[in-house]
């Protein structure tokens, strides 16, 4: 889903990106991208979730991405209670869950009988001005 202030952060990014790319190595750059343009942390679901803890900043979108490999029925629904989701994953697909942690903290998700269990720790998020 793009949105306009999407387009405008990307926008914005991409001449911060010229304007710095004589100092920042290219590493640096991607990962400014991956946190202006929507952080994806995919997760690997055989029998647990890998990773099991998944370190994201706060106030911020992510989507996360189950990779589904295992035909256990105990790992077909994943559910995050502090954001009202149960989702179904399919095995053999990837099947993508958006969040935005609103502030600091521990987010658990587990399936959908509690037995397999991660974490999403929302860290404060540093302010891009004092970043660097
Ligand atoms: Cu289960």
């Amino acid at each position: 889903m793009e949105t306009e202030a999407t387009r405008e952060r990307l926008r914005a990014l991409v001449e911060a990106g010229i304007a710095l790319s004589s100092e920042l190595s290219l590493d640096a750059l991607l990962r400014k991208a991956a946190t202006a343009g929507g952080r994806e942390v995919r997760i690997t679901v055989d029998g647990g979730y890998e990773p099991a803890l998944i370190k994201v900043p706060a106030g911020e979108p992510v989507r996360l991405l189950f990779d589904r490999r295992d035909t256990s029925p105990c790992s077909e629904e994943v559910v995050f209670p502090d954001f009202g989701i149960r989702q179904f994953l399919p095995t053999g697909k990837t099947t993508p869950i958006e969040i935005t942690p609103p502030k600091p903290g521990k987010y658990e998700f587990m399936c959908g009988m509690s037995m397999l269990r991660g974490s999403i720790i929302a860290e404060p998020s540093v302010s891009s001005d004092s970043a660097r």
